[in-house]
């Protein structure tokens, strides 16, 4: 059995040590299909924070507390910056975390792609989940907000969620380079010769969305012959952790299991989902044409996640 897997940062990788569980139950393959807009160079440096939530979560090297960035993790380079002055410091970069991405930019330096980088740096991490971006082009996420100098400006999604913690007045969201981006080597193989393909309980806005804004790959899943089930990341009305419900404001889309699944639509009727998993808090949501099934949703624990993927899975 193949499967495949939509994934953004934190919510997809907790999913993925579930979907690994089950897999090495009935001897599945995984393949992980994740968000590369976070993406941003910092210092000289390509950080890539959704794939490195995925890799260091699965490969046991998340902080757990955090769910981004290394768990033990010192800030001496953080703090040697800030003595220089030097911008951005509302973001800062652990001293574990800046080995990753040194080798990460001199690979990508060296000619190497995104998706053969991220290779190289799981054969250290051994996540036992085949992960490719998206794309290895640049597709990176905007936020189009009010500038203060009057009109509208456009900034690095990290600005807007890591510096003004998304609380200031937001217009929408831009996947710049998402028209000439090129699905990542292996991605819509992959696509094509899935048992089933599952869209983790990752934003829908900003995890997602800038997966399936990716020129084919969107239509590779829709038009594809596996079933495509979604696990929803609203629970009771509220996002479990994160900027979900500020994301989902922007597009105009409730902040409800029902909403989300509506934003993605079902696939016979031009949307992505065949079934839609919601939590038990939400019975009863309804989404036109999907078929709708509710367990417990939350993630405590690899068995917990696991029972979330089996649930997916039946319902089918
Ligand atoms: P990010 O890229 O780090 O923001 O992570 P993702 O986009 O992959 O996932 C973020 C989403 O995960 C948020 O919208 C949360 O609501 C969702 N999430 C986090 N923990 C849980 C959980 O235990 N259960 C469910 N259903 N969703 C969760
Ligand atoms: N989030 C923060 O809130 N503050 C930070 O300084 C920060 C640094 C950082 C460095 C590397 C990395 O991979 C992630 C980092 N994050 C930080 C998390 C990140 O901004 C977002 O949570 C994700 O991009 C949303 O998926
Ligand atoms: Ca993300």
């Amino acid at each position: 059995m193949r499967i495949v897997v939509l994934v953004g940062g934190i919510g997809g990788a907790r999913f993925l040590l579930g979907v690994r569980a089950y897999a090495r139950e009935v001897g599945a393959e995984v393949t992980a299909v994740v968000n590369v807009g976070d993406d941003l160079y910092l210092h000289g440096l390509k950080v890539c924070p959704d794939l490195d939530s995925v890799m260091y979560t699965l490969g046991g090297g998340a902080d757990p507390e955090r769910g981004w960035g290394r768990v033990g993790e010192t800030w001496t380079v953080k703090s040697e910056l800030a003595a220089y002055g030097a911008e951005p410091a509302w973001f800062g970069l652990g001293d574990r975390d800046i080995a990753t991405h040194l080798v990460r930019t001199t690979m990508l330096t060296g000619g190497y792609p995104l998706s053969a980088v991220t290779e190289a740096l799981a054969t250290r991490w051994q996540p036992g989940v085949r992960l490719l971006p998206a794309t290895d082009d640049r597709l990176e996420t905007h936020v189009v907000v009010d500038d203060p100098a009057g009109g509208q400006q456009a900034i690095h999604f990290q600005e807007w969620w890591v510096r003004h913690r998304a609380e200031i007045p937001t217009h929408r969201f831009v996947f710049v380079g998402a028209e000439t981006a090129k699905p990542a080597p292996g991605v819509l193989d992959a696509i094509a010769s899935a048992d089933v393909v599952l869209v983790a309980p990752s934003n829908p806005v900003v995890s997602v969305a800038p997966v399936l804004a990716v020129p084919g790959l969107r239509e590779a899943v829709t038009d594809g012959p596996a079933p495509v089930v979604g696990v929803s990341p609203i629970i009771g009305g509220a996002a479990v952790r994160g900027m979900a419900d500020r994301c989902l404001a922007v597009v105009g889309v409730e902040c409800s299991a029902a909403g989300v699944g509506g934003l993605y639509g079902s696939r016979s009727s031009g949307g992505l989902l065949d079934g839609w998993l919601v939590a038990s808090e939400d019975a009863g949501a309804v989404v036109p044409d999907v078929t709708v099934r509710a367990v417990p949703l939350l993630m405590t624990d690899e068995a917990a996640t696991a029972a979330m993927v089996r649930a997916a899975l039946e319902l089918l």
